[in-house]
């Protein structure tokens, strides 16, 4: 397993991958799009929060897709730094509102992310990381509940009061001016054959293109949210993803923390079977307290989830990919998401050293409660 960092777009300079040698890191996940564009509740030295009801920010130009040349410039730089860029993570709702709303744009905007995907084969870059959600992240609130005061994120309950304003989609907005209203509220089913469409559509040209498409599962993972259905809110539903569309090329981005704060099943079961699989294109590791829709997101040594297992569950079948920290509490100094993440990855080698080290330890670590 390899140890990697995501970095917001404002992050995407040599500061930033320097930091990330210096952290341990040999990997780097990229955003492209601009969650903090615009958003006045939503901070840059944070992970994009937004309010419960209040969206992240604007979404890019629909007219600029991610071009060959500065997809091969950002894998570049990072390469000077000493890093390897493993994906891009989500796509931008300006690029793809059509295809979560099924609205009229749908048919041009999958055309935009086959050609995305193109350019990232052309580029080199293997893995496109999505999310397709509706709301998107979005129904949290941040207190200072982290240990030590530390500012966190997490539910006070439902998000249900408020519906989708039109224009909005995946917590950003992508019209300004849309008319007064709010989104209709679909069917969960509705949801998964817009996922299906989209799948049938473009896993063969990331197929052609050498490139993964890894699915986010949906965060906080409530049934609804927003008057809106969720795709995968329980363990089980990555499966039916997986299904939906065989394929290398059909995969996931695992999410720890979410599928923590999931009501149903049990986490190492459901880490143990994708990745015996070998459907897990990179992972985000980050620790919960509790579940939806009341739950914490906590420092990476606390919290619900035995992290040391998570890995000995991952090593011991053969995961190679890239793990990154997901979000952290932040820390009280002058540079709370330098220090949140620093601390993870610290924690992150020091696990991996330990199950590298030893065989038996390894198979005990990830059978003593029944795995393998
Ligand atoms: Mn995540």
């Amino acid at each position: 397993m390899k140890i990697g960092l995501g970095l917001y777009r404002h992050m995407l300079t040599r500061d930033f991958y320097d930091f990330a040698r210096q952290a341990g890191c040999t990997h780097v996940v990229a955003h492209l799009v601009d969650y903090f564009n615009q958003g006045p509740s939503n901070p840059r030295n944070n992970q994009p929060t937004g309010s419960k009801y209040e969206p992240w920010g604007v979404a890019g130009d629909p007219e600029r897709l991610w071009a060959v040349q500065e997809l091969k410039k950002l894998r570049a730089e990072i390469e000077e730094a000493g890093l390897i860029l493993a994906a891009i993570e989500n796509l931008d709702p300006a690029h793809w509102h059509d295809i979560l709303l099924d609205g009229p744009q749908r048919a041009q905007q999958i055309e935009k992310v086959k050609t995305i995907i193109r350019n990232m084969g052309e580029a080199g870059i293997p893995v496109l990381g999505y999310n397709f959600s509706l709301a998107g992240v979005c129904g949290r609130v941040t207190a200072p509940l982290g240990r030590g005061g530390a500012i966190t994120l997490g539910m006070d309950g439902p998000a249900e009061d408020v519906p989708i304003p039109n224009g909005t989609v995946w917590n950003m907005i992508y019209d300004s001016n849309a008319p007064a209203g709010t989104l209709p509220t679909i069917p969960h089913e509705e949801l998964w054959r817009r996922l299906q469409r989209f799948l049938e559509e473009v896993i063969p040209i990331a197929e052609e293109s050498g490139v993964k498409l890894a699915a986010h599962p949906d965060d906080p993972p409530m049934p609804t949210m927003r008057r809106q259905p969720r795709l995968v809110y329980q363990p089980h539903m990555y499966q039916r993803l997986i299904d939906l569309a065989p394929s290398r090329s059909n995969a996931l981005e695992l999410c720890v923390g979410t599928l923590a704060e999931m009501t149903e099943g049990d986490l190492y079961d459901a880490v143990n079977r994708y990745s015996k699989q070998g459907k897990i294109a990179y992972i985000h590791l980050r620790n919960v307290a509790d579940k939806v829709p009341h739950y914490r997101e906590t420092f990476i040594d606390e919290g619900d989830v035995d992290m040391i297992r998570i890995l000995a569950i991952l090593h011991g079948n053969g995961f190679d990919g890239v793990l990154i920290p997901d979000h952290t509490p932040q820390m009280n100094c002058s540079a709370p998401w330098h220090a949140g993440m620093a601390h993870t990855l610290g924690f992150m080698l020091a696990a991996k050293a330990v199950i590298q080290s030893s065989k038996s330890c390894c198979s005990d670590l990830a059978t003593a409660h029944g795995d393998n």
